[in-house]
């Protein structure tokens, strides 16, 4: 390791590390030290000084470093073993591979992705500035009950994006997130746009799960001019009109989703409070949809959310249908049922 990167370490929590430590874990001269945290400070780094207790990390340009992340945690569980690459395929991939012999919460960063995936092996856009995270579950829970993670991280994005980035998200049927307004009925307007895929792998036997893998790939603080119209992706910054923190948004996603995942591991009654905040956040109920399933494709009223997941589907040309997995779009324009 460079210089640099020893004192980006050592700084890494953002306590007040003083000089002379430095300069022994370094074997340089304090004067020497002083002189790498010039150059740290040419690249970005906003490093405050003190002469009697040393030098403390304010502020950098926005790199991820487990020790700033586990300094601000506040879990039992989730994230307590956190493993951050610069670049790896998938994160999803990665955590597969270590999934047998990983704990429960255990959590896989990359700055970047090379081969980022989304469902039915869709590609998924990866560059610097994403959050791009899968967390390796072991939930007590029945297979049957295996939906209710997704729809437990889910609302834990929602909640952790409203307070670190101050902005509304809405859930679209099954594993999107969307930055947006609601109107004055309380109907989101329609203009939402993506800001997060969940990707949900597992391995499970006949009635037994093993280990579920959850990607997050949230579009934080990256660069949306690569991406092409018709994906109608946003991100965080762009939002919010400023870069957002994202160790912070980090950690608020782990302590929400350690809430959530404990919830969706208990009963009925447990998930209850979580099922409801998710179907209140739902951009999908109440809209026309085109959904494409195993099924084939189907048009019809999104009518009700149930507690298993699925999608409730009034058709056009009369009666119900259940769907647990597939894809929607959103017709446009953004019709609503009329209130009852
Ligand atoms: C998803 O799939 O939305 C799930 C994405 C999960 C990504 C995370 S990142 C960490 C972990 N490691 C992985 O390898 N994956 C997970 P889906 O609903 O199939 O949406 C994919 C579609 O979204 C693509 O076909 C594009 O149209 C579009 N897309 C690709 N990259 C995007 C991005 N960064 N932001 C918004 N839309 C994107």
């Amino acid at each position: 390791l460079a210089s640099q990167d020893i004192i980006l370490s050592l700084l890494g929590s953002g306590e007040w590390v003083s000089g002379e430590e430095m300069a022994g874990r370094l074997s340089i001269s304090r004067a020497a030290v002083w002189k790498q945290i010039q150059i740290l400070r040419k690249r970005g780094y906003d490093i405050a000084s003190s002469t009697r207790k040393g030098y403390r990390l304010a502020s950098g340009p926005d790199l991820l470093h487990p020790d700033r992340i586990l300094g601000c945690l506040k879990t039992k569980w989730m994230g307590r073993s956190l493993n951050l690459f610069d670049s790896v395929t998938s994160t999803n991939a990665v955590a597969l591979s270590m999934a047998e012999e990983s704990p429960h919460g255990a959590v896989i960063l990359a700055e970047t992705q090379s081969e980022g995936r989304g469902r039915l092996s869709r590609p998924w856009a990866s560059p610097a500035g994403g959050i791009w995270m899968s967390i390796i579950l072991k939930p007590q829970m029945p297979l049957s009950h295996v939906s209710r993670i997704n729809m437990a991280l889910s609302v834990a994005l929602c909640r952790s994006i409203s307070a670190v980035a101050g902005l509304q998200a809405a859930i679209k049927w099954p594993n999107d997130i969307l930055i947006g307004e609601r109107d004055e009925e309380g109907n989101w307007d329609g203009k939402e746009r993506k800001v997060c895929g969940i990707l949900t792998e597992m391995k499970a036997e006949v009635d037994r799960l093993d280990y579920v893998v959850v990607g997050l790939g949230i579009n934080a603080n990256v660069d949306l001019s690569a991406f092409p119209e018709e994906w109608n992706a946003t991100s965080l910054a762009k939002e919010a009109g400023h870069p957002v923190p994202r160790a912070d948004l980090i950690c608020r996603i782990l302590e929400e989703a350690e809430l959530a995942c404990e919830k969706a591991a208990g009963s009925a009654e447990d998930f209850q409070d979580i099922y409801q905040e998710w179907r209140s956040h739902s951009a999908t109920l109440n809209r026309w949809v085109r959904i494409s399933s195993a099924d084939g494709e189907m048009m019809g009223m999104a009518a009700d959310l149930d507690f298993d997941g699925a999608l409730i589907l009034e058709l056009e040309g009369g009666g119900r249908s259940r769907i647990l997995a597939g894809d929607c779009i959103h017709l446009r324009p953004c019709l609503h049922r009329e209130a009852a």
